[in-house]
Parts: structure tokens; sequence; C-alpha cells
């Protein structure tokens, strides 16, 4: 971990333990997510069927990875990705998909009342939501577009210069860790 910075050791921590409490995600935790989505948002048909389709996918790109290995390897590997100029593409993709999952009436926005269920999928605090909602809307015009959220996905992936980031995108982050033991102390 030794030359890594530390915010961006806590962004990616907080990604990681907000897809599962040990910190390591697996397929079906996607899947618990996308059923938490469209149980909370009440979707039906298209929109259900989108949400299940993308996530899905998310968790067949992570299935070639090996899941025992710990949360701080795997930290070790999102920071290899980070400096493969190759894999921005990749991630640019999935924050766009992300993005189609989220826009519930496929009106080419993300309303706060679809953004929502995103923040009470991952059991996050609801109150919360608005500030992050607010953060990624950076025209002020009430509702977030994909260049929006691709843009707030990328710079909380690849940003790891800005250590007093408003960004949080996966929720509050994490404050301390060590690298033996799940911290799950937030601010
Ligand atoms: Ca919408
Ligand atoms: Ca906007």
């Amino acid at each position: 971990m030794e030359g890594i910075p530390r915010i961006w050791i806590r962004k990616i921590s907080t990604l990681l333990f907000a897809c599962h409490p040990d910190g390591i995600c697996k397929p079906e935790d996607f899947m618990i997510k996308a059923d938490r989505i469209i149980k909370s948002a009440n979707l039906r048909g298209h929109a259900a069927d989108t949400v299940v389709d993308i996530f899905r996918g998310f968790g067949d790109g992570i299935e070639n990875l090996s899941i025992s290995r710990t949360w701080s390897t795997r930290i070790l590997d999102c920071w290899r990705i980070l400096r493969n100029p190759t894999l921005i593409d990749c991630h640019k993709e999935l924050f766009a998909n992300m993005f189609k999952a989220l826009d519930f009436n496929s009106d080419g926005f993300i309303q706060f009342s679809e953004y929502i269920h995103w923040w009470k999928a991952f059991d996050l605090d609801p109150s919360l939501a608005r500030i992050q909602f607010d953060y990624m809307d950076t025209d002020y015009d009430g509702e977030i577009s994909e260049k929006e959220f691709v843009d707030a996905g990328m710079d909380y992936f690849f940003n790891f210069t800005d250590g007093n980031t408003k960004n949080r995108f996966y929720g509050p982050l994490i404050f301390e860790l060590t690298f033996m033991c799940n911290v799950r102390s937030r601010y």
C-alpha cells in the first residue's frame, strides 16, 4: 500500500465495503443490489429488466477474479487498473451502463426520485443522498445527465490527487483503515 494516496485508498475501500461487508465483491452481491433497487423503486417490465441485465454484467465482469483474495489485494488490483490507460474506456462504459440502469423512465436524466433508490440499495443514510446528487449536478439543472454521472464515477476512481474531494459516489468515505481488519468507521 506504500505510495498509494490515502484518499484514494479510502475511496476504493468505501466502494469495496459498499459491495459486501467483507470488502470482497462477488457476482451475487450485484444481483442483491439489483433486487433491492427493483423492490425499492417498485420497477416493472423494461426498467426492471434493464437493472437486472446491467447489474448481471457488473457481476460477470468480476467473476474471473479470485474471491479468496483479501480486500487489500483488491485495492492493489484497482491501483494497477488506474495506471492502465487502456482500461479508462471500459470504466466509462461501466458508468454509462450504471446511468442507464438508474434512469428508470429512460428520459436521459437521473432525477433525484430515481437516484434515491441507488442510495437505499447500498443501505446508505438517505439524508446524505441529496448532497451527492447536488455534487454531481454540475450545471445545477436539478437532474443528472449521463456525462455528469460518468464524470463523477470516473473522478471517484481515477482522481487520486484531490485529498479534500467531496465526491461520495459510494457513500460516506471510510475514515480509518487497517490492512488487517474491516474498519467501518465513517464520517
Ligand atoms: Ca430519468
Ligand atoms: Ca445536471
